[in-house]
């Protein structure tokens, strides 16, 4: 056998600490809580579990906004609880990765508040600090047009040292300034080496492309004239010393076999992708690239789109481009389709209604999973959670700045104008970060077992954990959980031909059904998926009658695709 890096055979396990499991009755999950599952996360078949920021933070960004990467936020536990996590891991021969955000601290960091006190603090150069500009009638403007990922403009004005800074999320996230040396090292000891010491096995890496600026941060090209701030993430990511930088984390990544995955947005250029993950180059492990998740959003805004107004023919397209990066490189990728900040993939690609909800999230399981490189998997889409009930308020029900910011927004720019805020409404409906982030659904109670019944979780539970959740699944052969076990076992025994093989698409011009080949050193696999809740035909494909079926998430035979069948076909 050859020697193959660990994280290429491996599937990835997310976890939401504040929506995963409380412990304790406070309404907020925790690390214990975390602990306590490991038993049915390994039964489900996955390798690595990847714990999402669980450091203190003033929580504006659920933790994506750290003040200190040496602790861990109270709620969640401590360190030597991390500790214990990091230990009952290994012991049930997993591994664990956790998140790196390093784009930037939250504005509570002490190395922020430094910074901020006087322009001849020693870190005043550890962030990114500018003069303002002026206007023709004088007025102060920004150093240049570019919007927050989270709207408005992406510099904040500091009254005490009459400068802006730059934050590409909240205001409460400053930018770090990785052009400083220092801060790198900084950087580099506090977030990455503390905990490669104690023995997490790697990272995921938040906005990794970011870190490098464009040399005099230019203005974006103006594509939404009603603004002053323009969407600006083709201007200031992949800056001309991300390379370096990468090179300089992964020397540290090396010494101790840790893998990286890097978070990739704005990235159309597939040789700028794969020059991250190159074998030879040494940079990253992989990347999450965002083509398939970015299906159906908008361009100006992602929220700025008609629910449903996309094509199975872009699905296909971006599952092309990503698989693509394989072909004739030394490069390595990664497979996924719901994260933290995406809407459920059974609510958003396949039909969420009780009749197709179960079917067509095995479907999805079923194409996602027969993809090349490391699959990720989020907490809850192992037993196909939906998007949260349409009719949940946007003022207390959402809590996603994300969500609340763009509504906001959109109230102010249209003057409350009802079709506007309906059409926000929607958007929200099907796209928002917070489908994801409700709590866990363990049981059928009321707090779905997240919690105890008396406590009031922090996020409210979605209502329909009285048909979906773990227990019910656990026990029925038919479930989604059952189908994602055999998934990843199916994954498993035909490694070469779906984690390494070669990936086509064949019959592309289909509008209802995705059909893939995969091909491997030991065989090839053809994978159809009929994304309709009609009938639809197999394709035909020169040696299907050579093939044996070797998955389904419809039981009996029939010569035609059912509604929202897939199947797995090999020959070896
Ligand atoms: O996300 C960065 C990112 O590029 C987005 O997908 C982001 O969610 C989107 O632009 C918001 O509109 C990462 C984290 O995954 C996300 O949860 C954090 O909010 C963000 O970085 C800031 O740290
Ligand atoms: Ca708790």
């Amino acid at each position: 056998k050859t020697m193959r890096p660990w994280w290429k055979d491996s599937t990835v396990y997310q976890i939401y600490p504040a929506s995963f499991k409380d412990s304790n009755g406070d309404g907020i999950g925790d690390l214990q809580g975390i602990i306590e599952s490991l038993d049915y996360i390994k039964s489900i078949g996955v390798d690595v579990i990847w714990v999402c920021p669980m450091y203190d933070s003033p929580q504006i960004d659920m933790g994506y906004d750290i003040s200190n990467y040496e602790a861990v936020y109270p709620p969640y536990g401590t360190v030597q609880d991390m500790e214990r996590l990091i230990s009952e891991v290994h012991s049930r021969g997993m591994r664990i990765i956790l998140d790196l955000v390093v784009n930037h601290t939250s504005d509570q960091h002490q190395w922020f508040k430094e910074s901020r006190s006087s322009k001849d603090n020693s870190k005043r150069d550890w962030y990114i600090w500018k003069p303002a500009k002026y206007d023709a009638d004088g007025n102060r403007t920004p150093p240049n047009n570019w919007r927050s990922n989270f709207g408005g403009s992406a510099w904040s004005w500091d009254e005490q040292t009459q400068e802006y800074y730059l934050h590409l999320f909240c205001p409460e996230q400053p930018d770090l300034n990785w052009e400083n040396e220092t801060t790198r090292q900084a950087i580099y000891h506090s977030a990455m080496i503390f905990w490669l010491e104690k023995g997490c096995d790697g990272f995921r890496v938040d906005t990794v492309n970011m870190y490098s600026k464009p040399p005099g941060l230019p203005d974006a090209p103006v594509i939404d004239p009603g603004s002053q701030w323009q969407e600006a993430g083709f201007v200031y990511c992949n800056g001309p010393r991300m390379n370096e930088y990468l090179e300089e984390m992964n020397a540290i990544l090396a010494r101790y076999d840790a893998m990286s995955v890097g978070e990739c947005p704005f990235t159309p250029d597939m040789s700028v992708a794969v020059g991250y993950v190159s074998e030879e180059k040494k940079r990253l492990s992989m990347v999450f690239q965002f083509d398939s998740v970015n299906v159906g959003m908008g361009n100006v805004f992602k929220f700025q789109t008609t629910p449903f107004n996309y094509k199975l023919a872009d699905v296909k397209d971006a599952i092309n481009r990503t698989q693509g990066l394989l072909i004739g490189t030394d490069a390595w990728t990664t497979s996924f389709i719901e994260n933290h900040d995406q809407a459920r993939c059974i609510s958003r690609f396949g039909d969420d209604s009780p009749q197709w909800r179960e079917r067509s999230g095995k479907m999805l399981a079923m194409l996602f999973g027969s993809l090349s490189g490391t699959l990720f998997i989020y907490q809850g889409q192992e037993i196909g959670m939906i998007n949260m009930p349409k009719e949940w308020r946007i003022e207390d029900e959402y809590k996603d700045v994300d969500s609340t910011n763009y509504y906001n927004m959109v109230a102010k720019r249209y003057n409350n104008d009802p079709a506007e805020l309906k059409k926000a409404h929607e958007a929200l409906q099907h796209l928002a970060r917070d489908h994801a982030r409700t709590p866990m659904q363990w049981t059928a109670s009321p707090n779905g077992g997240f919690t105890t019944e008396e406590a009031k979780p922090w996020m409210r539970v979605n209502t329909s954990t009285k048909e979906i959740n773990v227990a019910q699944q656990n026990s029925r052969k038919d479930s989604v959980l059952a189908f994602w076990r055999r998934m990843l076992e199916t994954r498993k025994t035909y490694n070469n031909v779906l984690v390494h093989g070669e990936f086509e698409i064949i019959d592309k011009d289909n509008e209802t059904v995705f059909s893939l080949l995969k091909k491997g050193s030991e065989g090839k696999a053809l994978v159809v998926c009929n994304f309709s809740g009609s009938p639809s035909q197999v394709p035909k494909v020169d040696e299907l009658d050579k093939m044996k079926l070797v998955m389904s998430n419809v039981d009996g035979e029939s010569e035609a695709l059912r509604p929202w069948e897939g199947r797995i076909y090999l020959v070896q």
